[in-house]
Formats: structure tokens, C-alpha cells, sequence
């Protein structure tokens, strides 16, 4: 099955390719101008989500598309929906990162959470996906695997962030991982 995934994140495509396997061939659209319409902060995950119409309107084909947060409990669930911009709108990944570390100095509870939320589009009908990953928020960054905020984040049950970790266990465990093997599942039945 052909399926087209709008990002414009090429780990992102290679994270869901890992787990996609075979049965799938993900078609990128190249270039997308998705990010024109997503310069405006937005307070909910389902209206951050509105890439997968706007490919539909403007490519006229079926796709899906993901947004994944950083949800930190010290923070109050920042920064969540604006995690790309955290420090600005550079969505440099190591200002993100060191203003993270920054807020978080002192502060006891380091417990977080990474959620990806995929929407599809299929057959004129909109289907959510939701993936989570529980963990804490490392006093550094350590290694040079992942993007974003993977060297700062430590999934529950390992000792390394997802940075240290091999891309095979990331793709096993991780938010993106989950939230794609649901839309697998899913999409099983249209194969
Ligand atoms: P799209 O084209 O798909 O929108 P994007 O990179 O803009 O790609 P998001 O809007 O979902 O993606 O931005 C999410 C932010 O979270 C961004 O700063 C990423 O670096 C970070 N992020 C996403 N997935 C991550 C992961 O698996 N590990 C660490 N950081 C991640």
C-alpha cells in the first residue's frame, strides 16, 4: 500500500519507515508549503493537526500526518504544542534544549513525556493515532543519536536518553513508534 506522509522531518520519515516495514511505501511530498499555515502558535493538538487537510486540499490525495510534544510535569505540560519553538522561532533544537535544562535547574521532579499524535486521512474520513512515552529529563545532553530533544530525555525503564540509545530500540519504545503501530493495525484492514 502507497501512503503519503506529510512532514517535512526526514528523521520523522525514516523513524515511521523503521516501523512501517514493507507492507508500506511512504510517498513524500516534497517541499511541502504545509509550514506556511502552522507559523501561528496553536493551543490544541487537533488544530495543530489541520496538515493532513490542507495536503488533501491542495494534493488532493489521502495522507497522514504527526505532531509530536514534549509534555514536562514541572512545567505544567510545557512545552507542549509549541515544542518546536520553544526558545523562538528559529526551532533551533539546542536552544530548545538548553532552555529546557534552564527552566528545569533546581527542580526535583524531572518527569516528562513525549506524545505523538498521527492523523490519517483515508476515504473522506479522519482517524486519530496517539502514541506516549514516559520518562525524565536528563540533568544534560548526553550522545549524538536521534533529533530534537532526544539527548535530553530518558525513557522510563533505561538509564540512557533516546540520543544514547540505538535507532532500533528508539523505533521499539519510542512515542512515534507507538502511535504508528496503531495506524498500522489500522490500515491492515485496507491492505
Ligand atoms: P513536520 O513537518 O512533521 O511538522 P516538525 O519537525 O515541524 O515536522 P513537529 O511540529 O511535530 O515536527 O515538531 C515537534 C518538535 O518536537 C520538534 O522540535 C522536534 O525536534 C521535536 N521532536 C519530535 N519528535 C521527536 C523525537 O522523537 N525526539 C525528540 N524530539 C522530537
Amino acid at each position: 500500500m502507497k501512503i503519503v506522509f506529510a512532514t517535512n522531518n526526514p528523521h520523522k520519515v525514516a523513524e515511521v519507515n523503521e516501523v512501517l516495514g514493507d507492507a508500506f511505501q511512504i510517498i513524500l511530498c516534497k517541499r511541502l508549503v504545509v509550514k506556511k499555515i502552522f507559523l501561528k502558535p496553536s493551543p490544541h493538538w487537533k488544530e495543530m493537526l489541520c496538515k493532513k487537510r490542507y495536503v488533501k486540499e491542495n494534493y488532493g490525495t489521502d495522507c497522514f500526518a504527526e505532531d509530536t510534544g514534549l509534555e514536562i510535569e514541572a512545567l505544567n505540560g510545557e512545552p507542549g504544542v509549541i515544542t518546536a519553538r520553544y526558545a523562538g522561532p528559529s526551532r533551533d533544537p539546542y536552544s530548545n534544549i538548553n532552555l529546557v535544562l534552564n527552566k528545569l535547574h533546581n527542580k526535583e521532579n524531572r518527569n516528562a513525556q513525549f506524545r505523538t499524535v498521527i492523523a490519517l486521512i483515508l476515504n473522506g474520513e479522519e482517524y486519530l493515532f496517539e502514541g506516549i512515552v514516559k520518562g525524565t529529563i536528563a540533568l544534560e545532553k548526553r550522545g549524538t543519536g536521534g533529533f530534537g530533544y532526544d539527548p535530553i530525555f530518558v525513557p522510563e525503564g533505561y538509564d540512557q536518553t533516546f540520543a544514547e540509545l540505538s535507532s532500533e530500540i528508539k523505533n521499539e519504545i519510542s512515542h512515534r513508534a507507538r502511535a504508528t503501530k496503531l495506524l498500522i493495525e489500522f490500515l491492515k484492514d485496507f491492505i
